[in-house]
Protein backbone atom coordinates (compact mmCIF):
# COMPACT_ATOMS: atom_id res chain seq x y z
CA UNK A 1 0.00 0.00 0.00
CA UNK A 2 1.35 3.63 -0.99
CA UNK A 3 0.51 6.88 0.09
CA UNK A 4 0.30 9.30 -2.82
CA UNK A 5 -0.90 12.83 -3.01
CA UNK A 6 -3.40 11.78 -5.81
CA UNK A 7 -6.67 11.82 -4.51
CA UNK A 8 -7.88 7.99 -5.28
CA UNK A 9 -10.99 6.22 -3.52
CA UNK A 10 -10.55 2.64 -3.52
CA UNK A 11 -12.29 1.67 -0.83
CA UNK A 12 -14.97 3.39 1.26
CA UNK A 13 -12.98 5.12 4.21
CA UNK A 14 -14.30 4.31 7.50
CA UNK A 15 -15.44 1.01 6.48
CA UNK A 16 -14.07 -2.64 6.70
CA UNK A 17 -12.40 -4.22 4.09
CA UNK A 18 -10.67 -7.34 3.97
CA UNK A 19 -7.09 -7.38 2.25
CA UNK A 20 -5.90 -10.60 0.78
CA UNK A 21 -2.07 -11.08 -0.35
CA UNK A 22 -2.01 -13.29 -3.70
CA UNK A 23 -2.03 -17.40 -3.43
CA UNK A 24 1.64 -18.87 -4.19
CA UNK A 25 1.66 -20.79 -7.65
CA UNK A 26 1.59 -24.50 -7.79
CA UNK A 27 4.64 -26.45 -7.82
CA UNK A 28 5.41 -28.70 -10.80
CA UNK A 29 6.57 -31.96 -12.50
CA UNK A 30 10.53 -31.85 -13.03
CA UNK A 31 11.07 -30.06 -9.93
CA UNK A 32 9.15 -27.04 -10.80
CA UNK A 33 8.64 -24.96 -7.88
CA UNK A 34 5.53 -22.18 -7.95
CA UNK A 35 5.96 -18.76 -7.79
CA UNK A 36 5.80 -16.50 -5.34
CA UNK A 37 2.32 -14.52 -4.98
CA UNK A 38 2.98 -11.16 -6.94
CA UNK A 39 2.88 -8.31 -5.38
CA UNK A 40 -0.22 -6.05 -5.42
CA UNK A 41 -0.13 -2.36 -4.73
CA UNK A 42 -3.00 -0.40 -3.64
CA UNK A 43 -2.69 3.62 -3.47
CA UNK A 44 -4.48 5.70 -1.06
CA UNK A 45 -4.48 9.19 -0.52
CA UNK A 46 -1.69 10.47 2.07
CA UNK A 47 -3.42 10.76 5.61
CA UNK A 48 -4.44 7.45 5.13
CA UNK A 49 -4.63 5.53 8.55
CA UNK A 50 -4.59 1.97 8.54
CA UNK A 51 -6.18 0.11 11.62
CA UNK A 52 -6.70 -4.11 11.48
CA UNK A 53 -10.80 -4.48 12.79
CA UNK A 54 -9.81 -7.71 14.90
CA UNK A 55 -13.02 -10.11 15.49
CA UNK A 56 -14.57 -8.34 18.53
CA UNK A 57 -14.47 -5.42 16.39
CA UNK A 58 -11.53 -3.74 17.97
CA UNK A 59 -9.37 -1.47 15.67
CA UNK A 60 -5.34 -1.62 16.04
CA UNK A 61 -3.21 0.78 14.05
CA UNK A 62 -0.90 -0.52 11.48
CA UNK A 63 0.12 2.79 10.17
CA UNK A 64 -0.61 6.44 9.69
CA UNK A 65 0.88 7.24 6.23
CA UNK A 66 1.19 10.65 6.64
CA UNK A 67 4.58 10.94 4.30
CA UNK A 68 4.11 10.91 1.13
CA UNK A 69 5.16 7.77 -0.90
CA UNK A 70 5.01 5.47 2.07
CA UNK A 71 4.55 1.98 2.29
CA UNK A 72 2.74 -0.23 3.80
CA UNK A 73 3.16 -4.07 3.86
CA UNK A 74 -0.71 -5.24 4.76
CA UNK A 75 -0.69 -8.67 3.85
CA UNK A 76 2.10 -11.09 2.60
CA UNK A 77 1.84 -13.17 -0.42
CA UNK A 78 1.65 -17.15 -0.52
CA UNK A 79 4.96 -18.80 -1.37
CA UNK A 80 4.99 -20.80 -4.34
CA UNK A 81 4.10 -24.65 -4.00
CA UNK A 82 6.84 -27.13 -3.76
CA UNK A 83 7.65 -29.04 -7.44
CA UNK A 84 7.83 -32.75 -7.42
CA UNK A 85 12.01 -33.18 -6.06
CA UNK A 86 10.81 -31.19 -2.97
CA UNK A 87 9.05 -34.77 -2.10
CA UNK A 88 11.78 -36.95 -2.84
CA UNK A 89 13.49 -39.09 -0.04
CA UNK A 90 15.68 -41.89 -0.22
CA UNK A 91 13.13 -44.70 -0.87
CA UNK A 92 11.09 -42.31 -2.99
CA UNK A 93 13.21 -41.07 -5.74
CA UNK A 94 10.48 -40.59 -8.30
CA UNK A 95 8.38 -38.55 -6.60
CA UNK A 96 5.19 -37.48 -8.61
CA UNK A 97 3.48 -35.25 -5.86
CA UNK A 98 3.45 -31.38 -6.18
CA UNK A 99 1.96 -29.19 -3.79
CA UNK A 100 -0.54 -26.10 -4.52
CA UNK A 101 0.67 -22.35 -4.15
CA UNK A 102 -0.03 -21.21 -0.80
CA UNK A 103 -3.13 -18.96 0.04
CA UNK A 104 -1.84 -15.42 1.15
CA UNK A 105 -2.07 -13.60 4.57
CA UNK A 106 -5.91 -12.13 4.82
CA UNK A 107 -6.81 -9.44 7.52
CA UNK A 108 -10.13 -7.37 7.94
CA UNK A 109 -8.62 -3.38 8.05
CA UNK A 110 -10.27 0.09 8.26
CA UNK A 111 -9.01 2.87 5.97
CA UNK A 112 -9.64 6.09 7.69
CA UNK A 113 -8.64 9.46 5.97
CA UNK A 114 -7.40 12.40 8.10
CA UNK A 115 -6.18 15.44 5.50
CA UNK A 116 -3.32 17.27 6.80
CA UNK A 117 -3.52 20.91 6.76
CA UNK A 118 -1.99 24.22 8.56
CA UNK A 119 -4.81 25.81 9.27
CA UNK A 120 -8.65 24.59 8.52
CA UNK A 121 -11.64 26.92 7.88
CA UNK A 122 -14.48 26.13 9.45
CA UNK A 123 -17.67 27.75 9.40
CA UNK A 124 -21.75 27.97 8.82
CA UNK A 125 -23.17 27.25 5.01
CA UNK A 126 -22.58 30.24 2.61
CA UNK A 127 -20.11 31.99 5.11
CA UNK A 128 -17.85 32.55 2.74
CA UNK A 129 -15.03 30.00 2.98
CA UNK A 130 -14.70 29.00 -0.94
CA UNK A 131 -14.35 32.46 -1.85
CA UNK A 132 -11.89 33.24 0.95
CA UNK A 133 -10.18 30.19 0.08
CA UNK A 134 -9.90 31.14 -4.07
CA UNK A 135 -9.12 34.43 -3.40
CA UNK A 136 -5.80 33.28 -0.74
CA UNK A 137 -4.26 30.75 -2.76
CA UNK A 138 -4.21 28.53 -6.08
CA UNK A 139 -7.21 26.30 -5.41
CA UNK A 140 -11.03 27.20 -7.47
CA UNK A 141 -13.46 26.07 -5.47
CA UNK A 142 -16.64 26.04 -6.46
CA UNK A 143 -18.56 29.25 -5.26
CA UNK A 144 -22.50 29.24 -5.05
CA UNK A 145 -25.31 31.25 -2.79
CA UNK A 146 -26.72 28.34 -1.79
CA UNK A 147 -25.52 26.29 0.85
CA UNK A 148 -23.56 23.34 1.41
CA UNK A 149 -21.50 24.14 -1.99
CA UNK A 150 -18.31 22.48 -0.39
CA UNK A 151 -19.13 18.99 0.10
CA UNK A 152 -15.38 17.64 0.03
CA UNK A 153 -12.55 19.27 1.64
CA UNK A 154 -10.48 21.48 -0.66
CA UNK A 155 -6.97 22.26 -0.18
CA UNK A 156 -4.94 25.46 -1.24
CA UNK A 157 -1.93 27.03 -1.01
CA UNK A 158 -0.90 29.87 0.06
CA UNK A 159 1.66 31.48 -1.32
CA UNK A 160 4.26 33.79 0.76
CA UNK A 161 6.81 33.81 -1.04
CA UNK A 162 9.52 32.10 1.26
CA UNK A 163 7.08 30.12 2.67
CA UNK A 164 3.75 28.48 2.24
CA UNK A 165 0.88 27.92 4.16
CA UNK A 166 -1.48 24.88 3.38
CA UNK A 167 -5.67 25.71 4.02
CA UNK A 168 -8.05 23.42 3.99
CA UNK A 169 -11.98 24.45 3.64
CA UNK A 170 -13.81 21.95 5.29
CA UNK A 171 -17.74 21.68 4.06
CA UNK A 172 -19.94 23.80 5.89
CA UNK A 173 -20.83 22.83 9.83
CA UNK A 174 -24.77 24.08 10.23
CA UNK A 175 -26.29 24.54 13.42
CA UNK A 176 -27.04 21.06 14.77
CA UNK A 177 -24.05 19.47 12.93
CA UNK A 178 -22.58 17.11 15.94
CA UNK A 179 -25.81 15.45 15.96
CA UNK A 180 -26.09 15.05 12.35
CA UNK A 181 -27.73 18.45 10.57
CA UNK A 182 -26.34 19.07 7.14
CA UNK A 183 -23.51 17.54 6.30
CA UNK A 184 -23.02 16.41 10.04
CA UNK A 185 -19.09 16.60 11.91
CA UNK A 186 -17.59 14.18 10.56
CA UNK A 187 -15.38 16.72 8.01
CA UNK A 188 -14.04 17.80 11.11
CA UNK A 189 -11.61 15.00 11.59
CA UNK A 190 -9.42 16.41 8.95
CA UNK A 191 -8.92 19.52 11.79
CA UNK A 192 -7.56 16.69 14.10
CA UNK A 193 -4.18 17.23 12.21
CA UNK A 194 -4.15 20.79 11.13
CA UNK A 195 -2.30 22.93 13.40
CA UNK A 196 -4.68 25.93 13.76
CA UNK A 197 -8.45 26.84 12.87
CA UNK A 198 -10.00 30.01 11.60
CA UNK A 199 -13.32 30.44 12.36
CA UNK A 200 -15.20 31.99 8.71
CA UNK A 201 -17.84 33.96 9.87
CA UNK A 202 -20.31 35.80 7.42
CA UNK A 203 -20.23 39.28 8.03
CA UNK A 204 -23.63 40.03 6.24
CA UNK A 205 -25.44 37.70 8.63
CA UNK A 206 -26.85 39.96 11.16
CA UNK A 207 -25.63 38.29 14.49
CA UNK A 208 -21.87 37.94 13.53
CA UNK A 209 -20.79 37.44 17.16
CA UNK A 210 -23.71 34.54 17.25
CA UNK A 211 -23.29 33.10 13.79
CA UNK A 212 -19.40 32.68 15.63
CA UNK A 213 -20.60 30.79 18.80
CA UNK A 214 -23.03 28.51 16.77
CA UNK A 215 -19.80 27.37 14.94
CA UNK A 216 -17.63 27.56 18.07
CA UNK A 217 -20.16 24.77 19.81
CA UNK A 218 -20.10 22.39 16.99
CA UNK A 219 -16.63 22.05 16.83
CA UNK A 220 -15.96 22.01 21.01
CA UNK A 221 -19.01 19.02 20.92
CA UNK A 222 -16.95 17.44 18.09
CA UNK A 223 -14.08 17.17 20.96
CA UNK A 224 -10.68 15.82 20.60
CA UNK A 225 -9.19 18.76 21.80
CA UNK A 226 -9.65 20.91 18.45
CA UNK A 227 -11.17 24.05 21.02
CA UNK A 228 -7.31 23.73 21.94
CA UNK A 229 -5.82 24.70 18.93
CA UNK A 230 -4.34 27.86 18.09
CA UNK A 231 -7.77 30.09 16.24
CA UNK A 232 -8.60 32.81 14.59
CA UNK A 233 -11.63 34.57 13.49
CA UNK A 234 -12.01 35.72 9.96
CA UNK A 235 -15.59 38.06 9.22
CA UNK A 236 -15.93 37.93 5.73
CA UNK A 237 -18.47 40.20 3.35
CA UNK A 238 -16.74 43.34 4.36
CA UNK A 239 -17.64 45.14 0.83
CA UNK A 240 -21.21 44.73 1.66
CA UNK A 241 -22.74 47.51 3.64
CA UNK A 242 -24.37 45.01 6.07
CA UNK A 243 -20.98 44.13 7.32
CA UNK A 244 -19.18 47.16 6.99
CA UNK A 245 -21.52 48.97 9.45
CA UNK A 246 -20.33 48.78 12.92
CA UNK A 247 -17.61 46.32 11.79
CA UNK A 248 -14.90 47.57 14.07
CA UNK A 249 -17.30 46.88 17.17
CA UNK A 250 -18.20 43.13 15.81
CA UNK A 251 -14.88 42.57 15.58
CA UNK A 252 -13.88 43.94 19.27
CA UNK A 253 -16.22 42.22 21.10
CA UNK A 254 -15.58 39.01 18.99
CA UNK A 255 -11.76 39.11 20.00
CA UNK A 256 -13.44 39.48 23.39
CA UNK A 257 -15.60 36.73 23.15
CA UNK A 258 -12.98 34.56 21.26
CA UNK A 259 -9.93 34.98 22.84
CA UNK A 260 -8.49 35.29 19.55
CA UNK A 261 -8.01 37.41 16.95
CA UNK A 262 -10.51 38.57 14.79
CA UNK A 263 -10.39 40.31 11.13
CA UNK A 264 -12.48 41.74 8.81
CA UNK A 265 -11.98 40.83 5.40
CA UNK A 266 -13.62 40.76 1.92
CA UNK A 267 -12.58 38.50 -0.95
CA UNK A 268 -14.60 40.55 -3.57
CA UNK A 269 -12.95 44.01 -3.24
CA UNK A 270 -9.66 42.27 -1.64
CA UNK A 271 -9.64 44.77 1.35
CA UNK A 272 -8.40 43.28 4.60
CA UNK A 273 -6.34 40.10 2.46
CA UNK A 274 -2.51 41.11 3.42
CA UNK A 275 -3.44 41.52 6.56
CA UNK A 276 -5.17 37.82 6.58
CA UNK A 277 -2.25 36.88 5.61
CA UNK A 278 0.23 38.14 8.21
CA UNK A 279 -2.39 37.02 10.57
CA UNK A 280 -2.41 33.25 8.71
CA UNK A 281 1.46 32.95 8.66
CA UNK A 282 2.17 33.39 12.43
CA UNK A 283 -0.63 31.15 13.48
CA UNK A 284 1.22 28.82 11.66
CA UNK A 285 4.85 29.27 11.72
CA UNK A 286 6.96 27.32 9.30
CA UNK A 287 7.02 24.05 10.53
CA UNK A 288 10.44 22.28 10.11
CA UNK A 289 10.29 19.92 7.29
CA UNK A 290 9.24 16.68 8.43
CA UNK A 291 8.07 15.58 4.54
CA UNK A 292 10.34 13.86 2.48
CA UNK A 293 10.97 10.62 4.49
CA UNK A 294 8.78 8.29 3.16
CA UNK A 295 8.40 5.18 6.06
CA UNK A 296 8.49 1.54 5.16
CA UNK A 297 5.94 -0.18 7.56
CA UNK A 298 5.05 -4.18 7.87
CA UNK A 299 2.04 -5.21 9.64
CA UNK A 300 2.68 -8.34 12.06
CA UNK A 301 2.07 -11.55 10.38
CA UNK A 302 -1.39 -12.79 10.37
CA UNK A 303 -1.28 -15.83 12.55
CA UNK A 304 -0.86 -19.11 10.67
CA UNK A 305 -3.27 -22.20 11.22
CA UNK A 306 -0.62 -24.41 12.81
CA UNK A 307 0.78 -27.41 10.87
CA UNK A 308 -0.72 -29.95 13.06
CA UNK A 309 -3.21 -32.71 11.84
CA UNK A 310 -6.71 -32.46 13.08
CA UNK A 311 -9.72 -34.62 12.02
CA UNK A 312 -13.49 -33.74 12.51
CA UNK A 313 -16.10 -36.27 11.97
CA UNK A 314 -19.02 -34.04 10.80
CA UNK A 315 -22.32 -36.21 9.49
CA UNK A 316 -20.26 -39.52 9.16
CA UNK A 317 -17.41 -37.68 7.01
CA UNK A 318 -13.84 -37.18 8.21
CA UNK A 319 -13.04 -33.62 7.86
CA UNK A 320 -9.34 -33.15 7.88
CA UNK A 321 -7.67 -29.74 8.63
CA UNK A 322 -3.84 -29.87 7.85
CA UNK A 323 -2.53 -26.80 6.10
CA UNK A 324 0.44 -29.36 4.27
CA UNK A 325 -1.97 -31.84 3.28
CA UNK A 326 -4.74 -29.55 1.72
CA UNK A 327 -1.95 -28.55 -0.63
CA UNK A 328 -0.86 -31.33 -2.31
CA UNK A 329 -4.46 -32.60 -2.27
CA UNK A 330 -5.18 -30.66 -5.56
CA UNK A 331 -2.73 -31.50 -7.14
CA UNK A 332 -2.77 -35.53 -6.93
CA UNK A 333 -3.77 -37.74 -9.98
CA UNK A 334 -5.47 -39.87 -8.04
CA UNK A 335 -6.42 -41.97 -11.08
CA UNK A 336 -2.41 -42.98 -10.69
CA UNK A 337 -1.47 -45.61 -8.73
CA UNK A 338 2.05 -44.61 -7.74
CA UNK A 339 0.53 -40.94 -7.11
CA UNK A 340 -2.17 -42.55 -4.41
CA UNK A 341 0.64 -44.53 -2.80
CA UNK A 342 2.58 -41.37 -2.38
CA UNK A 343 -0.12 -39.41 -0.76
CA UNK A 344 -0.60 -42.28 1.72
CA UNK A 345 3.19 -42.16 2.57
CA UNK A 346 3.31 -37.90 2.99
CA UNK A 347 -0.54 -38.02 5.18
CA UNK A 348 1.38 -40.52 7.49
CA UNK A 349 4.50 -38.45 7.44
CA UNK A 350 2.13 -35.08 8.10
CA UNK A 351 0.79 -36.88 10.95
CA UNK A 352 -2.54 -37.22 8.93
CA UNK A 353 -3.28 -41.12 9.31
CA UNK A 354 -2.29 -41.37 13.26
CA UNK A 355 -5.07 -38.20 13.27
CA UNK A 356 -7.82 -39.91 11.00
CA UNK A 357 -7.22 -43.15 13.11
CA UNK A 358 -7.30 -42.45 16.33
CA UNK A 359 -11.18 -41.13 15.52
CA UNK A 360 -11.58 -44.89 14.11
CA UNK A 361 -11.26 -44.45 10.28
CA UNK A 362 -12.30 -47.55 8.60
CA UNK A 363 -12.08 -48.82 4.56
CA UNK A 364 -14.85 -47.45 3.09
CA UNK A 365 -15.63 -43.88 4.93
CA UNK A 366 -15.20 -40.45 3.08
CA UNK A 367 -12.69 -38.63 4.29
CA UNK A 368 -12.38 -35.22 3.07
CA UNK A 369 -8.91 -33.05 2.54
CA UNK A 370 -8.93 -29.51 1.24
CA UNK A 371 -12.20 -29.57 -1.52
CA UNK A 372 -11.28 -33.17 -2.07
CA UNK A 373 -12.94 -36.72 -1.18
CA UNK A 374 -11.45 -40.03 -0.98
CA UNK A 375 -13.21 -43.16 -0.46
CA UNK A 376 -10.54 -44.74 2.19
CA UNK A 377 -9.05 -48.07 1.54
N1 LIG B 1 -20.20 40.52 -1.58
C1 LIG B 1 -19.48 39.48 -1.23
N2 LIG B 1 -20.00 38.24 -1.39
C2 LIG B 1 -19.26 37.19 -1.04
C3 LIG B 1 -17.96 37.34 -0.48
N3 LIG B 1 -17.48 36.12 -0.19
C4 LIG B 1 -18.43 35.24 -0.58
N4 LIG B 1 -19.51 35.87 -1.07
C5 LIG B 1 -20.74 35.24 -1.60
O1 LIG B 1 -21.30 34.40 -0.61
C6 LIG B 1 -21.86 33.24 -1.20
C7 LIG B 1 -21.29 31.98 -0.57
O2 LIG B 1 -19.90 31.93 -0.85
P1 LIG B 1 -19.03 30.61 -0.76
O3 LIG B 1 -17.61 31.02 -0.88
O4 LIG B 1 -19.55 29.59 -1.70
O5 LIG B 1 -19.36 30.19 0.73
P2 LIG B 1 -18.94 28.85 1.50
O6 LIG B 1 -18.73 29.19 2.91
O7 LIG B 1 -17.82 28.19 0.80
O8 LIG B 1 -20.27 28.00 1.34
P3 LIG B 1 -20.48 26.42 1.45
O9 LIG B 1 -19.39 25.73 0.65
O10 LIG B 1 -21.81 26.19 0.86
O11 LIG B 1 -20.42 26.11 2.89
C8 LIG B 1 -21.57 33.32 -2.70
O12 LIG B 1 -22.68 33.83 -3.36
C9 LIG B 1 -20.41 34.33 -2.76
O13 LIG B 1 -20.37 35.04 -3.96
C10 LIG B 1 -17.45 38.66 -0.33
O14 LIG B 1 -16.32 38.91 0.16
N5 LIG B 1 -18.26 39.68 -0.70
MG1 LIG C 1 -17.57 26.30 0.05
Amino acid sequence: MTASSSRRDFYHLGRAAEIEGRAGGHGGANGRTGRDGLPLTIEVPVGTMVMEEGEDGERTMLADLIEPGSMLLLARGGVGGKGNTGFATSTNQTPVLAEAGAEGESRVVVFELRLDSDVVLVGAPNAGKSTLLAALTNARPQVADYPFTTVDPVHGVVDLGERDILLLELPALAEGASVGYGLGSGHLRHAERARALAYVVDGASGDVVEAYRAVRREVAAYGKGLTGKPALVIVTKADLPEAASGLEAVLRTLRRVSKVHAVGVSAASGAGLEGLRGELSSLAPPRERRRGRPERTEAPPVRARPNRAEVTVRGGVFEVSSPRAERIMPMVDVKNWRARLQLHAELGRLGVLEALEKQGVRAGDTVRIGGAELLWE
